[in-house]
């Protein structure tokens, strides 16, 4: 009987093999599955909130971790971004009076003053600079950077020169509102005005140094909230207007409607899942309403009381204000 045994063993053994290999490649396409999903997400955004009496910082992260910080004083404008190239947002504000921008670090905790920007004795008064933090270089961390009205110019100072050396670039006059994004998809922000009395956003393509021209949103009423809403790697003009948004899609050129929000909302429009898409979110005393890109779903964030701001995070927009 040892002939018929051994087939049997064999067929045995095969099998074992077959469910060994079997187990390898589910292993593989696991493995290489994590691989290409952990390359497709991003960060995603904290929601983070300032109280305006106390200063105090709190941020909830996406996984839920809590933390407080009392950061800034009184006319400080907050410039949240990442400065340190971590992916994560650092607490930052910007002080007029002496044009220091005062930034902790996400990464290491340590806080950093760097003085970059003024405000313009003017005959009227002082005309301030605006802080415009932005990834202007291309390199992945944010940049500090101011629009200074009175001359149109952009003060970049660049996180790939480790903040020593600086870019400056004319786009715009006094009366713009500055609305940096990357329209292109270069990966480089474009310094770009929106002109209120013509209701015209003038942007220069970082890629050609091309101009585009778009006429679009209505001084007055609505919040300027460019980003990439359609997920093709540009940012797409787009106004939010008392609950409804407007995207100019970058793809289609045509306008889309979106009505999510509420007439007393702040819209605070961030990659909320990671996906590389900015979604809709909407603040309401004390509430988030996010409008998830990657499956697409409303979901609510209960984070921020009374007397608190909203800040969306990792798209940072000191461009985010009225048009007047
Ligand atoms: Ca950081
Ligand atoms: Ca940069
Ligand atoms: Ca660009
Ligand atoms: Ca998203």
């Amino acid at each position: 009987m040892p002939v018929k045994k051994t087939p049997m063993l064999i067929t045995f053994y095969s099998k074992y093999e077959h469910r060994l290999l079997m187990l390898f490649v589910a292993i593989l396409i696991a493995m290489a599955f994590a691989v290409s999903s952990a390359k497709a997400a991003g960060e995603k955004a904290d929601f983070t909130v300032v109280n305006e009496r106390s200063k105090v910082w709190s941020i909830q992260s996406a996984d839920g971790a809590f933390t407080a910080f009392k950061w800034g004083t009184a006319g400080d404008v907050r410039v949240p971004a990442d400065y340190d190239g971590d992916g994560s947002n650092d607490i930052a504000v910007w002080r007029p009076s002496n044009g220091t921008w005062y930034i902790l670090g996400s990464r290491d905790g340590k806080s950093a003053q760097i003085t970059w920007g003024v405000t313009t004795p003017f005959p009227t008064g002082g005309i301030e600079d605006v802080p415009v933090p932005a990834d202007f270089d291309g390199d992945g961390t944010d940049d500090i950077a101011v629009w200074r009205p009175v001359d149109g110019r952009w003060y970049v100072l660049t996180s790939k020169s480790s903040f020593t050396k600086s870019i400056v670039v004319e786009w715009g006059q006094l009366g713009d509102i500055p609305v940096p994004a990357d329209y292109d998809g270069d990966g480089n922000t474009d310094v770009a005005v929106f002109r209120s009395m013509q209701n015209r956003w003038l942007i220069a393509e970082s890629k050609t140094g091309n101009m585009q021209q778009h006429i679009f949103g209505m001084a007055g009423d609505d919040l300027l909230v460019p980003a990439d809403y359609t997920g093709d790697g540009r940012a797409d003009v787009a106004v939010y207007r008392s609950g409804n948004w407007f995207v100019r899609d970058s793809e289609s050129g045509e306008i889309e409607k979106f009505e999510f929000g509420f007439t007393d909302g702040v819209p605070v429009p961030a990659d909320y899942d990671g996906d590389g898409t900015t979604d809709f979110a909407v603040y309401r005393s004390g509430e988030w309403f996010v409008y998830e890109s990657e499956n697409p779903r409303l979901r609510s964030v209960k984070h921020g009381r009374r007397g608190d701001v909203p800040l969306n995070t990792l798209t940072v927009k000191p461009s985010l204000v009225a048009v007047r």
